[in-house]
């Protein structure tokens, strides 16, 4: 290996800073800006990227960015800020108990970060309340993997989707959330056509849409169909009687629980919600086919029988000895770029470093000697939702946030706020200086951000890839392990934490990993840990283990039967079908269930810097079946108002078909840096799964309710403002200006004035020019500054307004000419505006209008015939669900358009 590999004169090779995938990254650093490029050589994605990895580079600016700590409000200087964080620690440790401090940490820190923040708090604090918000995310396949497996271990690899002749898709939006994944499935597909696809999602997701089979089953109900296919399994003669005697346990008890639970495809499509049809479809293409890989995410973990779920699928692979073999096993799909990382170096509260247990003693004994640790916490630590109800109750007075926005990603979200705020000290590290989480930090500590931080990273096929830098740190900011490093330090732990870079750490961690080989565990890098600094800095992207029987890695496990149980046989668990926390009443009638959209991630501190993405879907929206939009009386395109028994939030209503009756659907990433009124999580109930603490974000009861707006607008702006009186507004980017979605409840008395108080900073040079309907409740106002268009303001009594496209385009110009001006100020974009629609491909900006214009117009029949014409889908290929609906909706419309 030679670093030339991994770094040219200009490009280094790196990983992508979002979802779980792990794309590999070519970056060029040149003068216009950082060329972002997928990694042909990468074995996760072959050189593709989806559109948020290839909008990277407009991430990149400092715009917002921490650049220096802050203690109390005040820029300081790092020893001061570390002085400060190491003695509030030792504070409260003192006058409470190492057990009134925590961490809360992140699937997106560093390998390497992420082994030191748990190293500190699990073996010198002495305490096992660190947990991450991988806790809000894979916990349930952590907890599932554990009672079948005896360890959490991903058996099978990306390849397998591409060899299986069966891919279900579970509680898996994968065409919007790992894009690059379902693109390689596509792509199999079309040299297999035979290959199938089943998607079982209450929702006729993107990825439903090229599905051959859509099961939309009733919210919550997955453990009855999965018990259901394990008793058809068994009464169809699919049981692999030699793998099941051999390696497997508890299968009497659990074909007994699926008998009782799913005695029958009718008692399984009536408790699911489902045609008979379906049901026996699905169990028969199971039944017949050897190469299954069941892949599964969100919709199954997030759930308080999320272990359950994930139970009831790993029995169906165990009973059929389906799994660790080519084309075959269950999938856990990972969200973050580093979720598998943070498992690996124990980064839950209920885990140790190295894939060990935390409740045995000779796994406790062999870290504390590894690490010549004072002391290591005998159980568990608090998880995530546990933990901000400690700080809630007082009995956690101090929390240390690194990389996760919990104010807005945490259930029952604002009662996560008022828990900090009853904190006596909130640390925060972050890239970002504003976000909800920030603002209620005590001390803000810069974190270097993707492109500028240097480490590794697992995917979700267990594969670690070297994430590295290729900019220079940006003022003070400071990599995450350094900062906890030397916090630790400060602490009195000078040796254990004396750390110079990454890679030291990562042997250390490596190391670790192989000590002791007598105590056995899947968790192995061993033969990583001479590497010295080049060969770590040229490492190449390598599935786990790593070491002596396995030096290249290792693509499956599980193929053998060797399973980590104390009787090293896997365990099929007897699963009671049990029913989402809270169910609908007469108050709360509807199910809200929360996700992603395709070009946003999380919170959007990164994704919302970027224009192209977001005109995908720009604002906070709910989506609705049209009869259930009738009955609770919401018109397409108004705003409603969303509450539960925890919280409330504002939306734009979209009426579709796609939902199922009795179910919403609210994307999960807008917040208060964003819009008003916008986060969902406070609405979302604080329920947890029993065995692994994850979150229910997918079922919560809530109503939904007109909004009575008494006017509707937008305002486009050249830069940011603060609009009075509008209780309803988001913020969306846009390449040369802001544009804002503005609603409020009060009239406005003074139309002018209103509008001139935000707008209109005083400068001689500038004009305003306004147009007032009084009688129509109509107002557009535009203010010129040097000949140019400065900010612009459109108001109606109803939902009715224009599409702001044709005004957005005026900003570029040097000159607004009086035609414009006055269409403008008329509310009538020329007739030669462009007028593309909203924005379906990201990459070349190729909107809906155009798109349908160009399939019924030109007749174009496939997503190949588009992408010659307008380019869209030819990028990153996300886009590609989309295109095929439109096809499918629009193609028939053909014949009676083309004259
Ligand atoms: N664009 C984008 N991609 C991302 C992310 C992002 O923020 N944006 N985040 C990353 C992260 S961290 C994660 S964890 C992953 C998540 O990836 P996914 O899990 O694929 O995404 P979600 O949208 O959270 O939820 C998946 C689906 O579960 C369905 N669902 C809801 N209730 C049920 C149910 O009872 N049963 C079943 N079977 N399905 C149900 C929802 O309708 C939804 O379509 O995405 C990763 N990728
Ligand atoms: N309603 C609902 N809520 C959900 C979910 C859902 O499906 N529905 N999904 C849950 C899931 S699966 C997840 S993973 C969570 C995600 O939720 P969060 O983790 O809260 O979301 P992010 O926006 O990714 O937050 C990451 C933060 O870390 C900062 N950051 C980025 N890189 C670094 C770094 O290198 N170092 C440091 N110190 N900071 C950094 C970013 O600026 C940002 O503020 O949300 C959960 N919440
Ligand atoms: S699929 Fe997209 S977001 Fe995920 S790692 Fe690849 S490029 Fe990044
Ligand atoms: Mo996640």
């Amino acid at each position: 290996m030679t670093s030339g590999s991994a770094r040219s004169a200009t490009s280094v090779k790196t990983t992508c800073a979002y979802c779980g995938v792990g794309c590999g990254i070519i970056a060029t650093v040149e003068a216009q800006g950082v060329r972002i490029q997928g990694d042909p050589a990468h074995p996760a994605n072959f050189g593709r990227l989806c559109s948020k990895g290839a909008a990277l580079g407009e991430t990149l600016d400092l715009e917002g960015r921490l650049l220096a700590p802050r203690l109390y409000g005040q820029e300081c200087d790092w020893d001061s800020a570390l002085a400060a964080v190491a003695e509030g620690l030792q504070d409260v440790i003192r006058r409470h108990g190492p057990e009134a401090v925590a961490f809360y940490v992140s699937g997106q820190l560093l390998t390497e970060d992420y082994y030191v923040a748990n190293k500190l708090m699990k073996g010198f604090i002495g305490s096992a309340n660190i947990d991450t918000n991988s806790r809000l995310c894979m916990a349930s396949s952590v907890a599932g993997h554990k009672r079948a497996f005896g360890t959490d271990t991903v058996p099978g690899c990306y390849e397998d989707l591409e060899e299986a002749e069966l891919v279900v898709l579970a509680g898996a939006n994968s065409a919007w959330c790992h894009p690059v994944l379902f693109q390689r499935l596509r792509a199999a597909r079309e040299h297999r056509p035979a290959q199938r696809v089943v998607v079982i999602d209450p929702r006729r997701t993107a990825t439903a849409e090229e599905a051959d089979l859509h099961l939309a089953l009733a919210p919550g109900t997955d453990t009855v169909l999965w018990n259901g296919l394990l008793h058809h399994l068994r009464r169809h003669g699919a049981v692999d009687f030699a793998f099941l005697e051999r390696h497997c346990q508890g299968y009497a008890d659990a074909l007994e629980a699926a008998r009782r639970s799913a005695p029958s495809i009718p008692a399984v499509a009536r408790a699911c919600g489902l045609a008979e049809a379906d049901v026996a479809t699905f169990y028969n293409w199971f039944l017949s086919t050897e190469k299954v890989v069941s892949a599964y995410s969100q919709g199954v973990n997030q759930s308080t029988c999320g272990t359950d779920k994930v139970n009831a699928i790993l029995n169906c692979h165990l009973l059929t000895g389906r799994i660790g073999r080519p084309g075959m096993g269950p999938f856990s799909l990972t969200g973050q770029p580093n979720a598998m990382g943070g498992r690996e170096v124990g980064g839950l509260a209920n885990q140790l470093a190295a894939h060990l247990d935390l409740e045995d003693p000779t796994h406790r004994e062999l870290v504390q000697t590894f690490w010549q640790a004072p002391t290591l916490p005998r159980g568990p630590g608090l998880k995530a939702v546990e933990m901000f109800e400690a700080m809630a109750a007082g009995r956690i007075k101090t929390v240390w946030i690194m990389g996760t926005n919990p104010v807005v990603s945490l259930p029952d979200a604002d009662r996560a706020r008022e828990a900090l705020r009853r904190c006596e000290l909130v640390v925060v590290s972050d890239c970002m200086a504003e976000t909800d989480t920030t603002a209620c930090a005590h001390i803000l500590l810069p974190a270097l951000a993707w492109g500028e931080k240097d480490g590794t990273v697992t995917n979700s096929e267990r594969r670690i890839s070297r994430q590295r830098a290729f900019l220079p740190p940006p003022g003070e900011a400071r990599p995450d392990w350094w900062i906890v490093s030397a916090v630790a330090r400060r602490m009195g732990f000078t040796a254990a934490f004396d750390y110079h870079n990454p890679a030291q750490i990562f042997r250390e961690h490596a190391a670790l990993s192989g000590f002791r080989p007598e105590v056995r565990r899947d968790f192995d890098i061993s033969a990583l840990a001479g590497l010295d600094d080049a060969a770590y800095d040229a490492l190449q992207p390598l599935q786990w283990p790593v070491n002596e029987r396995h030096p290249g890695g290792r693509a499956r496990l599980f193929g053998d039967g060797a399973f980590y149980t104390p009787q090293g046989k896997a365990r099929l668990v007897a699963i009671e079908p049990r029913p989402p926390a809270h169910a609908p009443d007469r108050e709360y009638p509807l199910v809200l269930n929360t996700g992603r959209v395709r070009d946003q991630w999380h919170t959007m501190t990164r994704t919302g810097k970027s224009p192209r993405l977001a005109a995908h879907l720009p604002v906070p929206y709910v989506e609705i079946h049209p009869v259930d939009a009738i009955s609770f009386r919401l018109q397409d395109g108004a705003i409603a108002r969303l509450r539960s028994r925890w919280g409330e939030m504002l939306a734009r209503v979209r009426c579709s078909e796609k939902q199922r009756p009795g179910s919403i659907f609210v994307p999960m990433h807008w917040n208060d840096q964003f819009a008003r009124h916008a986060r969902v999580d406070a609405l979302v109930n604080p329920a947890t799964d029993p065995l692994s603490g994850e979150p229910e974000f997918k079922h919560t009861p809530v109503r939904v309710e007109p909004w009575p707006a008494a006017w509707y607008g937008f305002v486009l702006a050249a830069r940011e403002v603060d609009i009075p009186q509008a209780e309803y507004c988001v913020r969306i980017r846009a390449s040369d200006h802001f544009r804002y979605e503005i609603a409020g409840l009060q009239p406005i008395e003074d139309h002018p004035a209103w509008a001139r108080s935000f707008l209109c900073t005083p400068d001689a040079a500038a004009e305003w020019t306004d147009y007032l309907d009084r009688a129509g409740g109509r107002y557009r106002g535009l203010r010129i500054q040097r000949g140019r268009l400065d900010s612009c303001v459109f108001l109606s009594q109803r939902p009715d307004l224009p599409a702001p496209d044709w005004p957005g385009s005026f900003f570029g110009r040097d000159h607004l000419p009086a035609r414009d001006r006055l269409s403008l100020l008329a509310g009538q974009p020329p007739r030669d505006a462009p007028d593309a629609g909203p924005i379906v491909c990201a990459c070349f900006g190729v909107g809906e209008k155009t798109l349908v214009e160009a399939i019924q117009r030109q007749g174009l029949r496939d997503v190949a015939a588009i992408g010659a014409r307008l380019k869209a889908g030819t990028n990153c290929g996300s886009c590609i669900p989309e295109l095929k609906s439109l096809i499918a909706k629009n193609a028939a419309l053909d014949g009676h358009s083309r004259d």
